[in-house]
């Protein structure tokens, strides 16, 4: 909104929400924190803005950077363009006035020249289909939509089913405050510590001081993360894991370990491509699982093995392993005692009933494709965007649709997005359309859209990227796998964020290659 009234556009935002924030405003579960440090997730396009906010954590809480995105909202006087609770219901362009009409729920309709899904990668939560759901008479909470007033846990007994990201941020504060906590694990997660601790003006100075080269620097890496500043090594060390001896390797995992966080995967520059290297770090987190965890069958039920490491989303944790060594805590293992249903009272397992006061539903989201295609979305010669993604998206740079001009998506599937720093990735598709949409006026281009045979390439280009990696060997919701009916696809582009800026400015620099661009003039020559 800031970058189009820049441009000297009028524009409107809609939201479901009562207010701003996105994820932030709707993950508010105990314990909901980024799992990106907080110096790195946050706007770069205001000097001013970077330079007077303070993060009170390394990495912040979800209550902080909603209060960020209020403040955003309210220093560049965003408020007055955003209509909130309003859901987008259909979006159909009109090919006679080359114009999209959107549609609300509120029985509203908005005629615009170009229209920008910001709708999110994981904003559609999904609850699991497991029979007698509906039936179960106590409080039932999803972790994507969690009340506002909180939840007091105090004195219950709480199920929570999920071992995601989302539960392993919520399990440890849970176990603090309820009487009794189950946890129902279909399939272990691999998760690092994020030595979270307070800012210190020793750590945010030099970012503050510095921070103009280290955006610039943190844009061209694989995940648009800077990890170690004054060693470059820690961006991706860039060595085998398979040519150092086993006491460098252990030595290096356990270096990235004692620091915390995300930069674990980045030891060696083959982890997500070569299995061999890939199970070493897997090794390596088993064997923290199994030092951390004192029950046995515990511990060895909390390591995964039938997926290399870091192919679903690592998990970044506070205390997570250490909270199975709390009396008050109980892992269930779904895959020795399946769920075969809810009850009213609770959850009922092959092993028998249990009965629970409340059961968080930790279960994800239809990610990436999930809230597009809840929109009824329609643009030229009858395409229609749930038919043409029937069997996977289909995107030219994860940033527009063949057949729905002038319509943009930002950290579409076929971009970086899920798998890089969003925060990075959401500004390099917002200059990347504003400089398209600067383009078109300067030279009276009334529609962008791409050539079908681009975006057939551009698919296979992310697909071959996607196969070349250890991804395509996990059943994660980067490949659809957890949404039962949905195609199987590895949907974001594994390229790297800075290789991926690097061909999107390609593109625009040889006038848009790939794109057709019509000029009213055209038009006019075309319908005569
Ligand atoms: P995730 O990562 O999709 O995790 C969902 C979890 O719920 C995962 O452990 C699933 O097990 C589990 N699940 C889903 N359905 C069921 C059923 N029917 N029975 C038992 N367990 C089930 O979602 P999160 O919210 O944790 O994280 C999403 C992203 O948000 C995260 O990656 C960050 O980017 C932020 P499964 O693995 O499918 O066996």
């Amino acid at each position: 909104l800031h970058r189009l009234r820049a441009l000297g556009l009028a524009a409107r935002v809609l939201d479901v929400a009562s207010d701003v924030g996105g994820a932030w405003y709707w993950n508010r579960y105990p314990g909901a924190r980024c799992d990106v440090e907080s110096v790195q997730y946050s706007f770069s396009f205001s000097k001013e803005l970077q330079q007077t906010w303070s993060w009170s954590e390394r990495f912040a809480g979800q209550p902080e950077i909603l209060a960020y995105a209020n403040h955003v909202a309210d220093r560049f006087d965003l408020r007055r363009d955003i209509q909130l609770e309003t859901r987008v219901t259909a979006a159909h362009f009109d090919e006679q006035t080359r114009r999209w009409t959107i549609s609300t729920d509120r029985g509203e309709q908005f005629s615009a020249q170009f229209c920008v899904m910001a709708t999110g990668c994981l904003s559609t939560a999904k609850l699991p289909e497991i029979t007698g759901r509906d039936s179960y008479q106590g409080a039932t909470y999803h972790t994507g939509y969690w009340p506002h007033e909180g939840v007091d846990f105090t004195g219950l007994k709480v199920a929570v089913i999920g071992t995601g990201s989302s539960a392993i941020q919520a399990i440890p504060v849970i176990a603090e405050q309820a009487a009794h906590l189950t946890v129902f694990q279909r399939t272990p997660n691999y998760s690092i510590p994020s030595r979270n601790g307070p800012m210190t003006p020793d750590y945010e100075g030099p970012w503050k001081s510095d921070y103009e080269r280290r955006r610039a620097k943190a844009r061209t890496m694989r995940t648009g993360i800077l990890y170690g500043v004054e060693d470059e090594t820690w961006g991706l060390n860039n060595v085998s894991a398979m040519d150092v001896s086993p006491d460098e390797r252990q030595r290096i995992y356990e270096e990235r370990w004692t620091v915390g966080g995300t930069a674990f995967m980045a030891a060696f520059n083959d982890l997500i491509t070569n299995e061999a290297s890939n199970d070493t770090a897997a090794e390596f987190v088993r064997s923290k699982i199994r030092e951390t965890v004192k029950d046995p069958e515990t511990a060895e039920a909390l390591c995964p093995h039938d997926y290399p490491i870091g192919t679903k989303r690592i998990c970044i944790d506070t205390d997570y392993f250490e909270t199975y060594n709390r009396p008050n805590v109980k892992l269930v293992d779904l895959r020795k005692t399946p769920i075969e249903a809810i009850t009213p009272k609770g959850v009922r397992t092959t092993a028998g009933e249990q009965a629970f006061d409340a059961i968080v539903y930790a279960t994800g989201f239809d990610a990436m494709t999930g809230t597009l295609m809840s929109i009824d979305i329609r643009g030229c010669d009858g395409v229609e965007l749930r038919e043409k993604w029937a069997a996977g998206p289909q995107t030219y740079l994860g940033l527009m649709c063949a057949g729905l001009p002038n319509l943009f998506m930002i950290t579409g599937p076929g971009s970086p997005s899920v798998l890089s720093n969003m925060i990075v990735s959401i500004e390099q598709h917002v200059d990347w359309l504003v400089g398209a949409l600067a383009h078109m006026r300067a030279n009276g281009i009334e529609t962008i859209e791409p050539r079908a045979d681009a975006e057939v390439s551009w698919g296979q280009h992310v697909n071959e990227a996607g196969h070349r990696t250890l991804y395509v060997k996990a059943a994660s919701w980067y490949m659809g796998a957890n949404v039962p009916g949905k195609p199987r696809m590895f949907m974001p582009y594994i390229g790297g964020v800075g290789v991926y800026r690097q061909e999107c400015d390609d593109v625009a620099a040889k006038g848009y290659e790939g794109f057709v661009l019509t000029r009213r003039d055209e038009r006019a020559v075309a319908a005569e």
